[in-house]
């Protein structure tokens, strides 16, 4: 029974441990395209076979890159929001709630031999914004904002800022996480006891009506 109720425990903490470690952002490293490598595309929400999964783009599109003006934080491709112009990307990010908590975190990074005052990146996850701090170098940096208070489903939303111009910063490796509930584990091991004294007690009962 004690090898029963270790196994219990453990699978308990494996399952809240899963469930926080899970991104909620469909594609957020944006690998989803098979981008060929030192090449870029604009992809737009115009037709599905020009979209980029998981994300709604602007009337200016998406720009996913691999290898072209920099490398990946993340696998091989990574985004930039100043295409043609400014533009922006969006995704709705489902069974968020108002009583968790969560950290978004994205990297950032400054187009090399540019001007910082062409990059620049806005961001907004519900009614939380906020700006990628304008790092003086061309080096990814990882950007972290807990989030609280959210409905049911909440928008997360990146868009471009500086010059309007066609070069802009870098963006790769977006995620979305619940932040664990302390005491979760703690919790649904209390129920896990009650259940397996539940059963010896039963276990018990039938050991004397024998
Ligand atoms: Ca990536
Ligand atoms: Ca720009």
């Amino acid at each position: 029974m004690k090898k029963l109720f270790l196994a219990l425990i453990l699978m308990a903490t494996a399952v809240t441990a899963h469930a926080a470690s899970t991104n909620m952002v469909v594609n957020g490293s944006f690998e989803a395209t098979k981008q060929g490598n030192n090449s870029w595309t604009i992809y737009k929400d115009s037709s599905a076979a020009s979209a980029l999964p998981g994300w709604t783009s602007g009337k200016l599109g998406i720009e996913v890159r691999n290898n072209a003006v920099g490398k990946a934080s993340d696998g091989y491709n990574f985004v930039e929001l100043d295409t043609t112009g400014n533009s922006f990307m969006s995704q709705i990010i489902n069974h968020t709630s108002s009583v968790g908590s969560y950290f978004l975190t994205f990297d950032y990074q400054n187009r090399s031999s540019t001007a910082f005052d062409t990059n620049g990146l806005s961001w907004q996850f519900g009614n939380v914004t906020g700006v990628a701090p304008s790092f003086k170098d061309y080096a990814w940096h990882t950007f972290n904002a807990k989030v609280v208070g959210l409905s049911g489903s909440t928008e997360l939303k990146f868009s471009a800022a500086g010059t309007s111009d066609s070069y802009g910063s870098s963006i790769d490796n977006v995620s979305v996480k619940v932040v664990p509930i302390p005491g979760a584990v703690w919790m649904f091991g209390s129920g896990l006891v009650g259940l397996v004294a539940a059963q010896r007690r039963k276990s018990n009962s039938i050991v004397k009506a024998v």
